[in-house]
């Protein structure tokens, strides 16, 4: 039981990494694991990492996050953030297993968009229902023969109780050192998406996985993080408050940071931080146009536009000065 995603991460990664259950290699990576973990975020808004050695990627995150909310399955969207990405792609083209957004927005052949089903379930017919759940994975995955890229997580699953919105996430395989920072990070962030939209607070996010794993070439990182975890006092503070997203439905904002999101990606257009500024969206919003425009200067390796890293929130900075130091000078 944790406070934030930044203690549960240290201790996680302790655990496994110091206490492994079994050594294994499924599909031949060697790892080090425990079956059956599970741990609880009081805070769930509290999504980050902020340990400076493990080089959390601010903009990967939010882009995933949005390509979930997209229902967008194409390589092209999130292999731009992360080049890794490729390697789960059956056809170079698109991602089935990874790509969460067709699951949850047009589940299976009936294209069922259980984020609605849901909403509509906890707003309208039962809000202390069981039965709100979006489910992920599905057993079509394990039929395709070498299939590269099988959903990790099974689903998710909503409560309303007592005014307040919880959340469950069950994985049946987690990579506690990478997987886990953006996983958590998409889950807790579609947690508050869907608190905001049903006007609750947030309660606990809980994290089921079956298999939780550290492998092999990550090791010596996993080293590190947890030596810079071992050196900063436990009790220190956060730096960081990390932002709330607005009360309401964020759908409309969501649609139109998107089609800025497309635009900068594909190099179609570039935004000055004025430019930015005038936009008719809320600033937690306006600061997510700002990491993608700032990213687009370093995915296409341009002199940096300073005034873009000056207008984003002193969180922001820290987090993209810590993975991109080139940004600093
Ligand atoms: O052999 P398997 O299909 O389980 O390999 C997938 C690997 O990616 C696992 O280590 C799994 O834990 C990790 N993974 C993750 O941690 C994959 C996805 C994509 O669904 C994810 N988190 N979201």
């Amino acid at each position: 039981r944790f406070n934030n995603f930044h203690e549960a991460y240290i201790e996680t990664l302790d655990t496994v990494y110091n206490e492994p259950q079994f050594y294994n290699a499924p599909r031949g990576n060697k790892s080090r694991e425990k079956l059956s973990y599970h741990l609880t975020i009081e805070n769930p808004i509290e999504r980050i990492c902020y340990l400076s050695s493990r080089k959390t990627n601010i903009v990967f995150n939010f882009a995933e996050a949005l390509w979930y909310a997209s229902g967008d399955n194409s390589l092209a969207f999130i292999g731009y953030y992360n080049k890794k990405m490729r390697a789960y792609s059956m056809n170079g083209k698109s991602l089935t297993g990874t790509a969460y957004g067709p699951k949850i927005f047009e589940f299976g052949n009936a294209k069922i968009n259980q984020w609605n089903q849901i909403k509509d379930l906890l707003m309208n017919n039962d809000p202390d229902s069981k039965r709100a759940f979006i489910q992920i994975f599905d057993a079509t995955e394990l039929v395709i023969a070498n299939n590269l890229d099988i959903s990790c997580t099974l689903g998710l699953q909503f409560f309303v109780r007592e005014g307040k919105l919880y959340m469950a996430s069950f994985m049946r395989a987690n990579d506690a050192f990478r997987g886990m920072v953006s996983d958590v990070f998409s889950f807790t962030w579609m947690q508050e998406l869907m608190a905001r939209e049903l006007d609750l607070e947030i309660g606990e996010f809980f994290h089921h996985v079956g298999s939780i794993h550290i492998y092999q070439p990550d090791d010596y990182w996993t080293e590190r993080v947890l030596a810079e975890a071992s050196s900063v006092s436990k009790h220190k503070k956060a730096m960081f408050e990390f932002p709330r997203m607005p009360s309401g439905n964020n759908w409309p904002f969501i649609e139109m940071v998107l089609k800025y999101e497309a635009l900068l990606r594909n190099d179609q257009i570039s935004m000055t931080a004025i430019e930015i500024e005038q936009l008719d969206l809320p600033e937690y919003w306006k600061q997510v146009v700002l990491l993608f425009s700032l990213y687009q200067y370093i995915a296409y390796q341009r002199p940096m536009d300073d005034s873009l890293y000056h207008q984003l929130w002193p969180v922001y900075q820290h987090l993209v000065v810590n993975k991109w130091p080139i940004l600093q000078s």
